[in-house]
């Protein structure tokens, strides 16, 4: 005879029904974060940021000038106007348009102590931001720059 002692034992697994299965994922996967899944991971993001290290670095030596962008920051916008206003041709990386942007500049930040966007490269060599690329322009040493990378033409006449 049921007296309601019962309603406290679980006899079998509860039911997954369609309503608490998406629950059940996420507490599943929450339970499933020990040492070695939090080793994995970490593991993996080494070497995603591995691959965006050398995808940077392949970008940087196979273009004369390549700017590590972002497509709604204002300083960035001011870098790639400065160097249309030069002449100048360059490769624009909008970082956050990018897949894989997030470990770009993580990688950007190990390898040239830089986080921020503009990060500008000029002839392989790390130049800076924005205020860096506009204080060499001031000091006139952008354009010969700029020309020795071959990212603007050399004049006929000099
Ligand atoms: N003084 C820096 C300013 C650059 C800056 O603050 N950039 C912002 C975007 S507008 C940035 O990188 N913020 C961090 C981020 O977007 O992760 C320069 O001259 O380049």
């Amino acid at each position: 005879m049921m007296d309601g002692s019962d309603r406290f034992f679980r006899t079998s697994e509860p039911t997954i029904t369609r309503s608490n299965r998406s629950t059940y994922r996420r507490k599943k996967s929450r339970i499933n974060r020990g040492p070695k899944d939090q080793k994995r991971k970490k593991e993996k993001k080494k070497d995603q940021r591995k691959m965006a290290l050398a995808k940077a670095k392949e970008l940087v030596s196979s273009n004369p000038v390549v700017v590590f962008s972002k497509s709604y920051c204002p300083f960035c916008v001011t870098v790639k106007q400065l160097l249309t206003q030069l002449g100048a041709t360059f490769k624009a990386i909008e970082l956050d348009n990018e897949s894989d942007g997030a470990q770009i500049q993580s990688a950007l930040a190990e390898w040239t102590g830089q986080r921020t966007v503009p990060n500008v490269f000029i002839g392989g060599n790390h130049i800076g931001g924005c205020d860096d690329t506009k204080a060499l322009n001031k000091q006139g040493k952008l354009v010969p720059l700029l020309t020795e990378a071959g990212a603007i033409a050399k004049s006929s006449s000099s």
